[in-house]
């Protein structure tokens, strides 16, 4: 690097009353990403690290956010943003053995370069997804509000990843809501091989600011006296008067995307021009111009940087290859969970399923001040179900909020304020909508306790299933969709009081539940309910009848429809299993009842192929073969999306071929 007076420097630099130490600070803070990357970029090149990510040129982004932000605010920052976790003081060996997958890192070997957080140091570190990190920052500023704290927290995006709905969905909520997030957009010229002109069709994305009604400001990126400058202001102002704020920083990518791929797509000339505008040469340029620094204390600045650096490499090389054991990696998908078993009351009240669900949920509200509730129409209209009626009136619209149709982007919400200390609850409005949250719910909610031990302490409440003629889109039973994927808990209760229980575990849960309310149920099957708050554990199924010629393992409605042929059948001896939750799965009921008949029927009201009737019927298969007296059968809707008209619709579902499956197998 070369720092002399003479370079000519492209920046009007102005000091505008900033101290000697706070302009040095500035400058060391960019110096240390600076020189840590041209290290890395020597280990690459000799294959000891495998993978990086350049944030070269950017930094007085980076150190700019992070020196504006006070240590307590959370900052969620990008693939490129190594100047967020050296500002804040991270020390070095943890980020190496972090790089190299080792213990002292941040998730035990199993996740790579920055996707990681720490509450340490009030980091959320991205998914390689991009654009749910909008959301999050959400979640984290509506939990600041809720504190009262006066706390902002700030996220990064590539002008690439602006493109994604999440994104968008993010900044409508942040100003409908006025949270005060510092949202962050790095305009680098590319997204990999992608240049701006291929990526949005504006002059600025800032001048989308407009578009959500929200302050934009656009700030040159690489003069480290105007973002530090600007965005003190402006931060400043944002916790006393809480709202959003997007600002485009106009800067370069002087790397290629990952070090691997290149940058002979760009042209010559932007890498020269940019190359002139560099952070940190022309800072050191200006600041021995004007007599504050010398070439030899910059000298010695690097040679401090460059042996802690080295020293603090030798700590993670030294660090020995993780390992770990089978046990150790399953205890860590989810955080333990102390289950407190609260006795249902004696007092009880006759009542339908859908109040069941109301009443767990507003007990769970006023035992829980932390708990916020958001969905579509949940506040004054009550839910398009009115579960959630009188609630805005009894908790206030701090806590019970009206949403705008972005599911994506309130899961992402929930999980921020998880990391904020708080419990959501999240009403998707028809379970068939969660294909728009799906991704972070599968890859944010499902992986952070694995990743980096954040728990989501989420529920997100499903009403799902066919037999109201409500079509393909607003009658789906998609558990299987979550049941597969490490992480998620799912319940998925037949009865008004297993609804009411376990729904209040869910919400006790720090874990991410996904909760199933069966809407044919919801007003079609009542129960005497214990008229108190109590909790039912969750991974315990129900034997409802007790039988010797078949086992039928069911949920949901399917537990109905069986009811209904155990009462047509007096004759036949059937062992009824109702799982009530999906995952964790009680295998010990599964197979205790597999034993007693010798003969089991799967009934699952979802299609069959790939839900879990087949994977129940693996089960059994492996571990109670020698106890079969007959083939296991499976009992589901048929491979079709589900029909509109009545017909169709029970043509459809499994409750009509459930009498002749029973037949088959009792004269096998
Ligand atoms: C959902 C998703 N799509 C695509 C990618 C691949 N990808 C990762 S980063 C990236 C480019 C991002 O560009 P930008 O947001 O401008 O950030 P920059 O890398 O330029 O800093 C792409 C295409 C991904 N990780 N996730
Ligand atoms: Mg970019």
């Amino acid at each position: 690097m070369k720092s002399t007076a003479e370079h000519s420097i492209p920046f009007d630099y102005s000091i505008d009353g900033l101290d000697n130490e706070t302009l040095i600070s500035l400058y060391k803070r960019m110096l240390k990403p600076r020189l840590i990357e041209e290290k890395m970029l020597i280990l690459l090149r000799q294959g000891k690290i495998s993978k990086w990510f350049s944030g070269i040129g950017q930094e007085a982004i980076s150190v700019g956010v992070a020196s504006v932000l006070s240590k307590e605010e959370y900052i969620l920052p990008m693939h490129r943003n190594l100047g967020v976790f050296t500002t804040r003081e991270i020390p070095l060996h943890r980020l190496f053995a972090q790089w190299q997958g080792k213990a002292s890192g941040f998730t035990k070997g199993r996740d790579r370069s920055f996707h990681f957080g720490t509450q340490q140091y009030k980091i959320v570190g991205m998914i390689s997804h991009l654009g749910p990190q909008f959301g999050v920052a959400d979640g984290i500023a509506l939990g600041n509000l809720l504190k009262e704290n006066k706390q902002i927290c700030a996220v990064f995006t590539g002008e690439g990843g602006t493109s994604e709905g999440d994104i968008h969905e993010a900044l409508n909520v942040a100003s409908v809501w006025s949270l005060p997030v510092l949202f962050c957009i790095e305009n680098n010229g590319y997204g990999l091989s992608t240049p701006t002109s291929e990526q949005y069709n504006c002059e600025h994305l800032a001048d989308r600011g407009k578009g959500y009604g929200m302050e934009a400001h656009i700030i040159e990126g690489n003069n480290i006296l105007e973002v530090y400058k600007q965005l003190k202001a402006i931060t400043d102002d944002m916790r006393e008067n809480p709202r959003p704020v997007l600002v485009e920083f106009k800067t370069f990518r002087m790397r290629g995307h990952e070090e691997a791929s290149g940058t002979k797509y760009v042209p010559k000339e932007l890498m020269d021009t940019w190359a002139a505008k560099d952070p940190v040469e022309n800072f050191a340029a200006f600041l021995q111009a004007e007599g504050i620094l010398t070439e030899t204390q910059i000298n010695s600045f690097k040679d401090e940087i460059v042996q802690e650096i080295n020293e603090n490499l030798d700590i993670a090389f030294g660090e020995e290859a993780i390992s770990s054991t089978e046990s150790n990696e399953l205890n860590d998908v989810f955080k333990s969970f102390d289950y407190q078993h609260i006795e249902k009351n004696s007092n009880t009240e006759e009542i339908r399923f859908v109040d069941a669900i109301a009443q767990g949920l507003k007990q769970s509200m006023e035992r829980h001040e932390n708990l916020v509730i958001m969905g579509q129409d949940i506040a004054e209209y009550g839910g398009v179900f009115k579960i959630t009626e009188g609630f805005l009136e009894q908790f206030g619209k701090g806590r019970v909020r009206n949403t705008p149709i972005c599911e994506s982007a309130i899961v992402s919400a929930s999980m921020g304020l998880a990391i904020n200390d708080h419990k959501a609850v999240m009403e998707m409005q028809f379970a068939d909508f969660v294909t728009s949250g799906f991704n972070p719910i599968v890859n944010y909610l499902a992986k952070s306790h694995y990743r980096w031990a954040q728990a989501a302490d989420v529920v997100v409440r499903m009403p799902c299933g066919a037999g109201v003629g409500a079509g393909p889109f607003h009658s789906q039973t998609n558990e299987a969709w979550f049941t597969h994927t490490p992480g998620l808990k799912v319940v998925y209760p037949a009865f008004p009081a297993d609804a009411k229980g376990l729904l209040a575990t869910a919400i006790e849960d720090p874990n991410p539940v996904m909760f199933f309310e069966h809407k044919a149920l919801y007003r079609s099957i009542r129960q005497e309910v214990p008229t108190d708050y109590y909790t039912l554990p969750i991974g315990k199924a129900a034997q409802l009848n007790e039988g010797t010629d078949i086992s039928i393992i069911t949920y949901g409605a399917g537990v109905h429809w069986a009811l209904h042929e155990i009462q047509q059948r007096p004759e036949v001896s059937i062992d009824l299993i109702d799982l009530r939750t999906l995952q964790p799965l009680d295998t010990e009921a599964i197979y205790e009842s597999v034993k007693r008949t010798g003969k089991v029927l799967l009934l699952q009201e979802d299609s069959m192929f790939g839900g879990i009737a087949s994977d129940i019927s693996a089960l059994i298969a492996e571990h109670c073969f020698e106890h079969l007296d007959g083939p296991i059968v499976r009992v589901a809707s048929l491979e079709t999306p589900i029909p509109f008209a009545g017909a169709l619709e029970k043509n459809y579902l499994p409750q009509q071929r459930l009498n002749t499956a029973i037949d088959k197998l009792l004269a096998y």
